[in-house]
């Protein structure tokens, strides 16, 4: 049996019943074999960055997990579909997005998988909901805490 490591990741969605579609979201999670969820921040409305496309609903949680990344990472993308992710132009407008932001202290560089999300440092769409739910979490490739890395990005498009 692999040890216990806590994951952070990343929700969102900008098409559907999207309020229903991340709490059926944690649900599942909390229910997904390997799983344990800890925590869950508030769902922010956010400004879509990249393609015009509707405003996002964004949200984070902390989970503790036996399983290695990748099978994380599956079953985050199982979830997606499960939830009606259809998978249409990069950074468009979707159902449900489940990203990947931390793994314990861990850093990791593959094709299918980079760890941390190589995006979350500027968004703060990802570090506003974060830092509500584990703002001493040191990011280890920059060493700041996500309560810093919150400091240093522009969160005027992320509302409670
Ligand atoms: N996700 C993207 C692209 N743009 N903008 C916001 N506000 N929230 C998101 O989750 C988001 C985005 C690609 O994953
Ligand atoms: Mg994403
Ligand atoms: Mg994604």
């Amino acid at each position: 049996m692999l040890q216990s490591q806590t994951a952070a990741i990343a929700l969102g969605s900008n098409l559907g019943d999207s309020p229903k579609i991340l709490e059926d979201a944690l649900k599942i999670l909390a229910q997904a074999p390997g799983i344990n969820l800890c925590a869950s921040s508030s769902w922010y409305k956010t400004a879509a960055v990249g393609p015009p496309q509707p405003d996002y609903l964004n949200g984070c949680a902390l989970l503790d997990v036996q399983l290695t990344p990748q099978q994380l990472l599956i079953t985050l993308l199982e979830i997606e579909k499960q939830l009606g992710r259809v998978r249409r132009e990069r950074w468009g407008p979707r159902t449900l997005d489940l990203d990947l932001l931390l793994f314990n202290d861990l850093i990791l560089n593959t094709p299918q998988l980079q760890i941390p999300h190589p995006h979350m440092q500027k968004r703060a769409f990802v570090l506003v909901p974060l830092a509500e739910i584990a703002p001493e979490w040191i990011e280890p490739i920059s060493g700041a805490t996500i309560a810093q890395l919150v400091q240093a990005v522009d969160c005027s498009g992320v509302y409670l």
